[in-house]
């Protein structure tokens, strides 16, 4: 496949994706009452200003790839994007990144305030594991263990200890080891969860080949989606990407940049995406993962 046609099947992959994840999200936050609605509009603000959405589309192409019905894994891409958002509200909180500028519109904080950015954050985490537990398509094991896994990722053994040495990064150097432990646990986690839940969405358990070849696939484009977010960081506008531009230099963060120049960096992308590839090819229908992995190496916000 020519390079143009992966872009194109990657687009209208995470574009068909999103539609089905959107629907199930869209019917979860509504009115409220006059002493809480402002909670539910705020989740909404967030969750529903467009993003990528390249979480639940892994969720939902490991299900499909290994023949499983999308209806069961909805909840599951559902959850992912939940912990992603909240994840990416908190980050831009005054206390965190303090940011501006997310999914091309004013941070939540910037609209409701600090306190209800806060809270809707921490209510979209405790939602995830709800509509998780809640998927009764599949088995009380699968549930069970799809919120083990949830856990792992997002808690202080995945994602919040990547923002943690993230944070510690800011006033120390790091080797190039803990910049890696840094990346596949902030971004890496998540991206690995969506993984695995689309395989357990599809019948295949943890220690599976199946499991094994996704969470390969997984642990590499985490990384490629890390490089290349530094390198956007600093070559891209904010108008392309939704978002500042330029923080990690702002923050004195450690990238990927602090050890290798942008071609190198490349370079590294383009290896690892050729890994990841290599671990799935052989599946009939891996084209749709292998053009998202293709995509993800050469995107541009
Ligand atoms: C929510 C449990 C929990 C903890 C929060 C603040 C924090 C702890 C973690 C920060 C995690 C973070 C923001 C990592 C950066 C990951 C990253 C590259 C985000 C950008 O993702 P995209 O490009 O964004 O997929 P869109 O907007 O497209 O969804």
């Amino acid at each position: 496949m020519e390079r143009n046609d992966h872009i194109e099947l990657a687009l209208q992959i995470l574009s068909e994706d999103a539609k089905l994840t959107e629907s199930l999200l869209d019917t979860m936050y509504r009115d409220g009452t006059r002493c809480d609605s402002h909670l539910y509009e705020s989740e909404r603000y967030s969750l529903m200003a467009g993003g990528k959405r390249v979480r639940p589309a892994l969720v939902l192409e490991f299900c499909r790839l290994f023949g499983g019905h999308i209806e069961d894994a909805l909840p599951f891409a559902a959850a992912v994007e939940l912990i992603h958002t909240s994840s990416l509200i908190h980050d831009d909180l005054p206390c965190m990144d303090d940011d501006d500028l997310r999914r091309g519109r004013p941070t939540n904080h910037k609209v409701y305030g600090e306190a209800v950015a806060l809270l809707a954050g921490d209510g979209m985490i405790m939602d995830a594991f709800g509509v998780t537990v809640g998927n009764t398509r599949v088995s009380p094991e699968t549930r069970a263990e799809a919120v083990r896994l949830l856990s792992l990722a997002a808690g202080s053994f995945g994602m919040v200890k990547g923002q943690i040495i993230d944070m510690y990064g800011e006033t120390h150097a790091l080797t190039e080891e803990e910049l890696l432990t840094l990346h596949n646990n902030k971004t890496g986690a998540l991206i690995r969860v969506s993984a695995q839940l689309g395989c357990l969405a599809a019948g295949y358990l943890t220690g599976t080949p199946e499991m094994a070849a996704a969470e390969g696939y997984a642990n590499r484009i985490g990384l490629v989606f890390q490089m290349i977010d530094d390198i956007l960081d600093v070559t891209s506008t904010p108008e392309a990407m939704g978002k500042s531009v330029g923080s990690d230099a702002a923050h004195n963060k450690n990238t990927f940049l602090s050890f290798h120049s942008i071609p190198e960096t490349e370079a590294m992308a383009d290896r690892l995406t050729h890994e990841a590839v290599a671990l799935i090819r052989d599946y009939p229908g891996s084209d749709r993962l292998c053009a998202l992995a293709a995509f993800l190496a050469v995107r541009k916000h």
